[in-house]
């Protein structure tokens, strides 16, 4: 009888340890599922990174009375200006391109500039006076 109960429980062992495996390839498949899909999503995202738009995009930020920083670099001809933060009424301008945007928080604005260097300010009042004028660079 005890030889018996011996094999019942090795069976009974046996018997777990197949559905232990079965539950962790179960569990393997699901991963890897879950992988191809994250390795799909990268290819997904790689045309927006050979685009470059992200580059090519600039923060600054704006407030009483400066825009941080006031010296960018950037590579043209289309820029894109992003407003991280503006606290108060001010503008971004620049004559020699025709740009001049009310800054508000979050906002983007894009204009496009050959190669050379521009002076952006805010016009409103004496703000440029004041410090609110800086130099932006077009490669
Ligand atoms: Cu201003």
């Amino acid at each position: 009888m005890s030889k018996n109960t011996g094999i019942i429980v090795a069976l009974g062992v046996i018997v777990l340890l197949l559905g232990g495996i079965y539950v962790f390839k179960g569990n393997q498949n699901a991963l890897m599922t879950s992988s191809n899909q994250e390795v799909g999503e990268v290819v997904d995202k790689e045309p927006v990174k050979s685009g470059q738009t992200e580059i090519e995009m600039v923060e600054i930020s704006s407030g009483n009375y400066f825009f941080e920083p006031n010296e960018i670099t950037v590579k043209g001809p289309k820029i894109t200006i992003k407003v991280a933060k503006n606290s108060g009424i001010h503008t971004f301008v620049i004559d020699e391109l025709g740009v001049k945007e009310s800054l508000k928080n979050g906002m983007e604005f894009s204009f496009e500039a050959e190669p050379g260097t521009y002076t952006f300010y805010c016009d409103i009042g004496n703000h440029r006076q004041l410090g609110m004028e800086g130099t932006l660079v077009v490669e």
